[in-house]
């Protein structure tokens, strides 16, 4: 016998080495056998449908695309009557339905599978749930598996759409509504659940109103982990507070930030900067910043309130406001995280713990105009030439040549002009090339591939480098350090301290800063010659220059991204719960006969007894929006709200969490992503805040 087929006998006849083996973990058997609790209403024989109070401004171009379903209200699902035996009857018929995920991956996604597919077969044991693969190529396509009990429960409770796979075609022209119409209608479909972000669940809303004549029900779920999928309704109540996937990926990261944070902490040498993804809102560096406490935490939407008190001054003196000092550029930011690494260093902390959100630059003022700009004149090229830009511009230098003439045209409302030109040439090239990134297929700009960190954290360099030589950027030093040290090397402290140190007389100093003009040995000798501790022919004391190198900082930084792994995660208990209820909510609402909704549960905020599954109409939900440099119906994003509880109490804590002081840092340990146990937290910090309302009282008094 060969010796490979000796060791894998050997192996799958000892019961030790087979489990330890087995390409399913412990935890991964114990989390396909996890049984996610389900809303109380799911657990009764049927459901039927509660019509609700809410109110949605209409966009008039809503109204004229999707006219079928635009009068679609809110629903609720309550308990159904089991006498009306026409309703059990409709309610228990035997169904086909489709389902397919769309664009990237969000922990939860299998759970609403899984809870589909429960409550179809609960319903009627002949039921089929058949999955399109590879996303909604998969329906344009007619790409599809019948999805056994078995293939679910290899899945339940785990991460990934490893199942049947995602992509991130869209059904964006009249050609592919046309094909998915046919697959839907080859396949025999009763109904098609689309789990996706905002537009996927465009999508959704059009495949509703083109299947509505075959009697074919299309229902969304709102899924992303950029959490950006939330609804409320005209009065602002909270209709879905958050997608799945949110939380697991958020805690993903925190946990690997958190890590990052004991390092940090323990070898007090690095600033560790955390890009963490969310193509454009900061909902995930939100919930990382109250997972673990980082120092500094920056909210893209924050950024838009940044005002230049100096500019904005500078014109008001001519009755002028300067439009330019509102919003922030990335020069401004880069200032404001270096007084932030300079504050630290006051208290002789080099190090420090940064979290970007990677959809910053949509924030940051000049870049966000080329981004806009960029995204159009790439969409334009291919209306005006119909061949793709990249394609004609394969090399960096091409494109900008391309630019150049667009700005040399000179046309008066030319989209590039030649300020344009000349400020896009100033930035860094790896930087351009990024902003010239071929956009996906939606036309968005692929902020998870630009080095945003980088380009920040080169001018956050530069900047401390120049604070450095003015004497403003260095480390404090603990005042029983110096004067155990001057003791040890023969010197006296209270000699040499006013010399040395800005602030050495004053006692209620801890750390004591070195003199601003004191930036090298030079400058140290000039300071002692000329207070008459030693002559130009003489040495500097050892013990003197031990001193010195400690007030010296040595700014250095460590990039993250934290951004697939995450996305991959397993979910944590929320997420196993939300997406299994979810897909409990898209069977329900079939069951009770409608189509243009998206399944949601409403109350996340408040915690599980409170839940309750909804409907939401897609259509309301639809504004125009410019994409592709043409005004499109599609579905709102929601950014952070920068007015919310959770936003404020953030803000309230920078100073805290910044701990520019002599204490020592407030990190917070988040729990690693479990499903089970009692300290398992029951739902994100975002929206226990947002839903808290003894905080919104308080918020409302201060
Ligand atoms: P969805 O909006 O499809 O959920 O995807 C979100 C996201 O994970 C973003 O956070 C990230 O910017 C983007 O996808 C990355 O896209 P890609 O997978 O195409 O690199």
């Amino acid at each position: 016998m060969d010796q490979t087929r000796y060791l894998f006998e050997h192996l799958m006849n000892d019961d030790e080495i087979r489990n330890v083996l087995d390409d399913q973990s412990l935890e991964a058997k114990e989390r396909n056998n996890f049984h996610p609790p389900l809303c109380e209403v799911f657990r009764k024989p049927i459901t039927q449908l509660r019509t609700g109070e809410h109110h949605f401004f209409i966009d008039p171009e809503a109204k004229k695309q999707l006219p079928d379903i635009i009068d679609n209200k809110v629903q609720y699902l309550i308990e159904g009557q089991t006498d009306d035996l026409q309703a059990v009857e409709h309610f228990s018929r035997k169904r086909r339905i489709g389902i397919v995920f769309s664009g990237g991956p969000s922990p939860g996604g299998h759970n609403v599978i899984a809870g589909l597919f429960d409550a179809a077969q609960k319903a009627n044991p002949d039921s089929q749930i058949i999955g399109f693969l590879m996303g909604l190529d998969g329906v344009i396509e007619n790409e599809a598996v019948e999805l056994t009990k078995e293939t679910v429960d290899h899945y339940r409770n785990l991460g990934g759409f490893t199942m049947i796979k995602t992509g991130r075609a869209k059904i964006n022209s009249p050609e592919k509504l046309s094909l998915s119409r046919q697959t839907c209608k080859a396949l025999e479909l009763d109904a098609l659940v689309i789990v996706g972000g905002d537009d996927s669940n465009t999508n959704a809303a059009f495949l509703a109103q083109e299947l509505i004549k075959d009697g074919i029900q299309v229902i969304g779920v709102p899924k992303t982990i950029d959490g950006d999928v939330q609804v409320r309704d005209e009065d602002g109540n909270v209709l879905c507070a958050i997608s799945f996937g949110f939380h697991s990926a958020a805690r993903s990261y925190a946990q690997q930030i958190s890590h990052l944070c004991s390092d940090g902490s323990s070898d007090v040498k690095y600033w560790h900067v955390c890009k963490v993804m969310g193509r454009v809102a900061s909902h995930i560096a939100l919930e990382a910043a109250l997972q673990t406490h980082a120092n500094m935490t920056l909210i893209g939407e924050d950024l838009i309130n940044y005002v230049d008190k100096k500019l904005l001054a500078k014109n008001q003196h001519h009755g002028e406001i300067n439009f330019d000092a509102y919003g922030v550029t990335l020069r401004q930011l880069s200032k404001i995280v270096s007084q932030a690494v300079v504050r630290r260093a006051r208290f002789g902390k080099n190090n420090g713990i940064l979290i970007i959100p990677e959809g910053i630059l949509e924030f940051i003022n000049e870049i966000q105009k080329f981004i806009i700009k960029l995204n159009t004149i790439i969409a334009d090229y291919k209306h005006v030439h119909g061949s793709d830009f990249h394609g004609a511009f394969p090399t960096l230098g091409e494109k900008l040549d391309y630019l150049k003439q667009l700005a040399h045209k000179n046309a008066p409302h030319s989209i590039w002009n030649m300020r344009d030109d000349a400020m896009f040439n100033e930035i860094p090239e790896f930087f351009r090339e990024d902003l010239l990134m071929e956009r996906d297929t939606h036309g968005n700009f692929p902020f998870s591939l630009v080095e945003t960190e980088k380009v920040l954290m080169g001018l956050v360099d530069e900047y401390l480098k120049e604070l450095f030589e003015r004497g403003s950027y260095k480390l404090g030093i603990a005042r029983a350090y110096y004067e155990k040290t001057l003791k040890h090397g023969g010197l006296s402290p209270q000699e040499y301290g006013p010399i040395l140190f800005e602030d050495y007389n004053d006692a209620t100093h801890n750390f004591i800063l070195m003199k601003k003009i004191i930036i090298s040995e030079a400058r140290l000798k000039t300071s002692l010659i000329q207070a008459d501790k030693m002559t130009e022919n003489d040495d500097i004391h050892p013990v003197l220059l031990k001193i010195l190198k400690k007030a010296i900082p040595d700014f250095k930084t460590r990039l993250h991204f934290y951004g697939y792994d995450g996305r991959g995660s397993n979910p944590t208990r929320f997420d196993c719960m939300y997406a299994y209820n979810l897909g409990n909510t898209a069977f329900n609402l079939i069951a009770n006969s409608v189509t243009g909704q998206m399944a949601a549960i409403k109350n996340l905020e408040k915690g599980f007894a409170h839940w309750e599954p909804i409907g939401i109409p897609l259509a309301p939900l639809m504004h125009l929006e410019e994409r592709k440099g043409k005004l499109s119906l599609v579905m709102e994003k929601s950014i952070v709200d920068t007015q919310s509880p959770a936003f404020k109490v953030v803000k309230s804590l920078r100073e805290r969490w910044l701990a520019a002081n002599a204490s020592i840092d407030c990190y917070r340990k988040p729990a690693p992503i479990r499903f089970t146990g009692d300290t398992e937290e029951d739902r994100p910090i975002t929206l226990i805040l947002n839903g808290s309302e003894s905080l919104k009282k308080n918020l409302a008094k201060a």
